[in-house]
């Protein structure tokens, strides 16, 4: 299936180098491409995460790239994002650089709370940008998954959790 990513899974930041890994997966480039629709996609969390929110007609229409994966590697992805209680993939419209409409599974980050709408809103997602939010990568994140009360707070950062 089709895949947009605009996020650290592009070619350049920082969760790319999971394509490098054939073993995990098939994977092929298609090509840049930007949402039909305009989307906000914020930087938040204390690790600087760039989420989509599915709130369709606000903020910008968001350029990313279109890749072919097959189940493996959708399986990797999906893993990587945790679909679907943290980001939710959902299938949406994309614009290809051929000017065609592609349907596309992209993580949008669901049930998300209200106040990361008040945040800057992107088009473009750049790890290095002059936002100066640097990503922090998983390994880095001083959180052990396994210590249920940080994974709480981290999560309650960016979402609404009971
Ligand atoms: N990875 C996914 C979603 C956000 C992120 O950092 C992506 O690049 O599309």
């Amino acid at each position: 299936m089709k895949i947009f990513v605009y996020g650290t899974l592009k070619s350049g930041q920082p969760n790319s180098k999971l394509f490098d890994n054939t073993k995990e997966g098939r994977f092929e480039f298609i090509g840049v491409g930007v949402t039909v629709e305009k989307y906000p996609l914020v930087i938040a969390s204390p690790f600087n995460i760039p989420f989509m929110l599915p709130v369709e007609g606000s903020g910008n229409k968001i350029q990313g790239e279109i890749y072919e994966v097959d189940e493996r590697m959708l399986e990797v992805l999906d893993d990587l994002e945790r679909h679907p209680v943290f980001y939710r993939r959902e299938v949406i419209p994309i614009t290809a650089e051929d000017g065609s409409t592609v349907q596309c599974g992209c993580y949008l980050l669901c049930d998300f709370r209200k106040e990361l709408l008040e945040l800057p809103f992107y088009e473009l997602y750049d790890s290095q940008g002059p936002h100066n939010l640097n990503y922090v990568n998983p390994t880095d994140r001083k959180i052990v998954l396994n210590d249920e009360e940080s994974y709480r707070r981290f999560l309650s950062s960016v979402k609404n959790v009971n």
